[in-house]
């Protein structure tokens, strides 16, 4: 299968999360798409730069206005003075006033952000952007007949919503992807969110469609974040009533756990029957990930990739998280080549 991905993803880079009451380095750092590219390279797949989408083709996805605010957040924040990473620290909660965009930036940004993980930068949108345009791109070519393809996106998506960005994520790179299948002759896409988080912005975006299905096992979000969303009775609202499943699993859930809900997922999208599947690939259910607590081992990817293969839906894989630095590039590649195998 064929790769897309873009160098600029490392413009997005020195920021802080609060983490356990500190301020501590991301854990969704630069050097993650570096060991991914060099495992799938070594697998011999060819990896290629994104084609040029404008700013428009966001807007099927994301308002607008909150694509405007991450473009220009950063020269924002520079304008009153600031520099280096911005983070927010307060937001609209319970009894507030949660429809009034504030002027001042800080008041944008906990307007639009959930959590104080998800430092902006000033690189953060051209890195985020060039990540959209890889989903785009992949999708594109399965578009065009491609079985697969695989955009190695950097930062990650799937916690963005309509006009939310958190959990190191900013433009929902999936639902960028099943928006472009669907306005590429595909009636019907299913999104299958196999990251250990839940694919909140994913489940935001597409929660009253009935034309995009949206499929998530993760870790329960009881105990797990994003906390607020993930949990079974969420099965979509209006016209998209019955279109979103979720599968919350245990901390410590093993393979044998986790292949039966696998198996449960799939057979939702088969009952779908969609023209077009897009896999939402993190790999932090590994048992290495550092913030993370599935007991997934190496061998595992490949009998993931091989499941989803079965399936016998052109596939567009867009990479999620995955924290355990050093081994993500071949658990990747082991989903990818159990896929092609
Ligand atoms: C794309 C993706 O995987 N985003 C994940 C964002 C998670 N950010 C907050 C993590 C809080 C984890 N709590 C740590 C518990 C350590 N045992
Ligand atoms: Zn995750």
């Amino acid at each position: 299968m064929r790769v897309v991905h873009s160098p600029r993803h490392a413009l997005h880079d020195g920021g802080m999360e609060l983490h356990r009451g500190e301020l501590v380095p991301c854990f969704e750092m630069p050097a993650r798409a570096d060991f991914i590219l060099q495992a799938v390279r070594q697998a011999g797949l060819e990896v290629s730069e994104p084609q040029a989408f404008g700013l428009e083709s966001l807007w099927g996805v994301h308002d607008a206005g909150f694509v405007e605010f991450l473009r220009t957040a950063h020269a924002q924040w520079r304008a009153i003075g600031k520099q280096g990473f911005m983070l927010p620290s307060g937001f609209p909660a319970r009894g507030m006033r949660r429809d009034h965009l504030p002027s001042g930036i800080n008041g944008q940004m906990g307007y639009y952000a959930f959590d104080a993980g998800t430092p902006i930068v000033q690189g953060t949108w051209d890195a985020a952007f060039a990540a959209a345009q890889c989903a785009l791109t992949a999708a594109a070519w399965v578009a065009e007949g491609e079985r697969s393809a695989y955009a190695l996106c950097r930062p990650p998506g799937h916690h963005a919503g309509h006009s939310t960005y958190g959990g190191y994520c900013f433009l929902n790179n999936a639902a960028l992807a099943a928006q472009h299948l669907r306005e590429r002759g595909c009636a019907r896409v299913a999104v299958l969110d196999v990251d250990y988080h839940h694919g909140n912005g994913t489940q935001d975006i597409f929660w009253e469609r009935a034309d995009v299905l949206v499929v998530s096992l993760h870790g329960t979000p009881e105990t797990e974040y994003p906390y607020f969303l993930g949990y079974a009775d969420e099965r979509g609202a209006g016209a998209g009533e019955g279109f979103t499943h979720n599968f919350p699993l245990p901390r410590g859930t093993t393979w044998a756990q986790y292949s039966a809900a696998l198996d449960s997922a799939l057979d939702a999208v088969a009952r779908f029957g969609p023209d077009a599947l897009v896999v939402s690939l993190g790999v932090d259910t590994y048992v290495g990930d550092p913030i993370s607590a599935f007991a997934l081992e190496r061998e595992h990817f490949p009998l993931m990739g091989r499941r989803l293969a079965q399936l016998r839906l052109p596939t567009v894989f867009v990479q999620e998280g995955g924290y355990a630095v050093e081994d993500l590039g071949l658990n990747v590649a082991g989903v990818l080549e159990g896929f092609d195998a």
